[in-house]
């Protein structure tokens, strides 16, 4: 079974934190028969979620990777965390998933950052379904959760269910496809014909998915239009026809706490997303299909240190891998050999002898393959598309309290950049501190206290500090720049006039050559560019990466004999540090978006609260005696936000943060 790629799904869990990945992953592995007690995320006894910080905190912090059966088919399953710090996390996941399923809340609705993995979603062109969780909620509402989709991520919701009861009474739901009914009773499903008193509610919202499937599918259409109907199987048809091309999202309900939606999911999952061949992998060559019998090519997406080793999980794109044989990975040209294979299932593994096209595997083996390595056989190397990294918005300074462990702390530094290429180690020259950067403070925190843990190191950590960048607010033309050395021995000759001008907010870099007649050759040109790139990593105000602006090349000159790139690769860069040292420069400091919940007599304090943070109230919206404010409001100002919230509303605020970009720092920021 396992070697039918067209019965494989490699699919993810998404969503918002809190919206019940975990639980519902959970049921999952229960409905399929591969767990047989269902463990509960406050209880600390999930499958997935079973490193110790998981546990304690009750969030998610890693994504772990299962495997189950279900009707005839396997699944390769990875539950995501959600909180906005590990999105790196997510998006590596992403970049090895063929389809996916998100998770809405059915109170909330669309929550932000389930708004953001839907847009990672839509960059990786993964297919997905919704499964609207938490039916049995009070205040939990399909149409009002469907209506949010529509409006917020923009896809055409096609709803193939609609819930029997609510909250307490929430015991199933009508199957508008098959029209008949599927209800829980404790842990057992039933099938039954489509209650009376929901005949004509079904019938309507039946034509309503047939409508949306025929405006949108030739097919279809053309059944609709000659029987005023679509058939069970065409309508199944055209249903994974649009799951797959992105024209349509499948939108299903249920309540995994209660273990009731799971397997009409599950059948979902198999009839409408994608198996491996239904997906061309990204930077793989079409004579590399997604076939055992192809030469290897995998993407390693994870890398973790465990009891075990040194884990490398790698996604199967095409080919077989053999456990004793060597690969190649690609990108480094270096050879790895891969002495075990491992079916990982959360925290405990199976050993395989091969891994084929379509497997999300683990090998033990490999010493020196990353994050976006490429392995494949040495015959016929491949490069695949790596995972795009995010770069770290918050530093801490972090230190070992005894002075002989400074070796071995560094050492589980390094380690854990390894694994999250989303955290970065650094020393600072001017302080001789260690710093470590990443995605916000709780992203650090976890990081810290996982070395603690691991380890049993005694760290000191430092305040956390946001990562500024530098812009230009009114640039300079015509600045010249000579680079000559020219003193006997081979010289060095090159002369570049430059113009620099501000981009708009949330451009980069952009580099043109305007020189006429040849006065500069193309290749020193791209030399002249690379230098400015060089340039950019320093900004003249306080050292911090320079974004937002174009270089403009207006003219130059060269000499017979002692110009090359190299000293035109001088002139581009030592010229724009001259240029912006010339130019009127801002410092940036990260923006988030932030979406504070509370109830209506705490708002004004959280108000007050907000301003004193530079916060800027962009929307309030009001939900019965509820009031979620929206703001922006610099990183810097939200460290500690969370005990402040908790302790001021006594627990009884909530809040969402999500980036939102950089923004000019008022000048106070800009004198520290
Ligand atoms: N009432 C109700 N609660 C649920 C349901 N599903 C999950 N929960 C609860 O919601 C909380 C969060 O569930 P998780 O499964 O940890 O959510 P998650 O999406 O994995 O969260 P992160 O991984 O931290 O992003 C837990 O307390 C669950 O018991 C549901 O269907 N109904
Ligand atoms: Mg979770």
């Amino acid at each position: 079974m396992r070697n039918k790629l067209t019965h494989v799904r490699n699919l993810g869990i998404l969503a918002h934190v809190d919206a019940g990945k975990t639980t519902l992953t959970e049921r999952i592995l229960y409905a399929t028969g591969t767990t047989y007690k269902r463990g509960e995320v406050h209880d600390g006894t999930t499958v997935t979620d079973f490193d110790s910080q998981e546990r304690d905190r009750g969030i998610t912090i890693f994504a772990a990777a299962v495997s189950c059966a279900w009707d005839d088919h396997w699944i390769n399953l990875i539950d995501t965390p959600g909180h906005v710090d590990f999105s790196d996390e997510v998006e590596r996941s992403l970049r090895v998933l063929d389809g996916a399923v998100v998770v809405f809340d059915g109170v909330a609705g669309v929550e932000p950052q389930t708004e953001s993995v839907w847009r990672q979603a839509d960059r990786h062109g993964v297919p997905r379904i919704a499964f609207v969780n938490k039916m049995d909620r009070a205040g939990a509402d399909l149409d009002a959760a469907v209506a949010s989709i529509r409006e917020r991520l923009h896809p055409t919701p096609l709803v193939v269910q609609f819930p029997i009861g609510q909250e307490e009474e929430f015991t199933g739901v009508v199957d508008l496809v098959h029209m008949r009914s599927l209800r829980w009773a404790s842990d057992t499903l039933e099938e039954g014909p489509v209650p009376d008193a929901l005949l004509d509610e079904a019938r309507r919202r039946r034509r309503v998915l047939e409508e949306s499937v025929a405006e949108r599918h030739a097919g279809a259409l053309e059944e609709f239009c000659a029987d005023a109907a679509i058939s069970v199987a065409s309508l199944t048809a055209a249903l994974r026809d649009l799951t797959r091309s992105g024209d349509g999202v499948v939108v299903l309900c249920g309540s995994a706490y209660r273990n009731r939606g799971t397997e009409p999911l599950l059948t979902a999952v198999v009839e409408y997303l994608p198996s491996p061949v239904d997906v061309s992998p990204r930077g793989v060559a079409r004579d590399r299909p997604a076939d055992p019998a192809a030469p290897f090519a995998g993407l390693v997406f994870k890398v973790v240190a465990t009891a075990t080793g040194r884990l490398t999980y790698v996604r199967v794109y095409s080919g077989t891998v053999h456990k004793g044989e060597s690969v190649l990975d690609a990108g480094a040209g270096r050879t790895e050999r891969i002495a075990r294979i491992l079916r990982v299932h959360a925290d405990r593994h199976t050993e395989l002898t091969e891994a084929t096209a379509g497997d999300i595997v683990a090998l033990v083996g490999p010493k020196a393959a990353r994050v976006g390595a490429s392995l494949c056989v040495p015959s016929a190397p491949v490069l695949l598309e790596p995972p795009a990294a995010t770069e770290p918005v918050v530093s801490v300074a972090v230190e070992a309290r005894r002075a002989g462990d400074t070796e071995r702390l560094a050492t589980a530094l390094a380690w854990l950049a390894e694994e999250d290429p989303s955290l970065t180690v650094r020393n600072d020259a001017q302080t001789g501190q260690t710093v470590l950067s990443g995605m916000g403070e709780l992203h650090l925190e976890v990081a810290v206290e996982k070395i603690r843990r691991s380890r049993g190191l005694e760290i000191g950590v430092g305040r956390p500090e946001v990562a500024y960048r530098e812009t230009v607010v009114s640039g300079v033309s015509g600045l010249v720049y000579r680079h000559v050395k020219q003193d006997g021995g081979a010289g060095q000759f090159a002369h570049v006039v430059l113009d620099v001008a501000p981009l708009p907010a949330g451009a980069d870099f952009v580099f043109r050559s305007a020189v006429v007649g040849g006065r500069v050759p193309r290749e020193y040109v791209r030399a002249v560019e690379a230098g400015c790139r060089d340039a950019l990593s320093e900004g003249p105000l306080g050292g911090h990466p320079v974004t937002g602006l174009a270089v403009t090349l207006t003219d130059g000159a060269t000499h017979v004999k002692d110009s090359s790139e190299l000293a035109f690769r001088f002139a581009g860069r030592f010229g724009l540090r001259e240029a912006l040292r010339a130019s009127e420069m801002t410092l940036l400091e990260p923006v988030t978006e932030i979406a504070v919940t509370v109830p209506e007599d705490e708002l004004g304090g959280v108000l007050g609260d907000l301003a004193m943070r530079r916060g800027r109230v962009t929307a309030s919206t009001t939900r019965g005696s509820t009031v979620t404010i929206t703001a922006t409001v610099p990183l810097s100002e939200l460290f500690g936000y969370a005990n402040r919230l908790r302790s001021r509303t006594h627990g009884r605020g909530t809040f969402t943060v999500r980036p939102a970009g950089y923004a000019p720092t008022p000048s106070r920021a800009t004198a520290g």
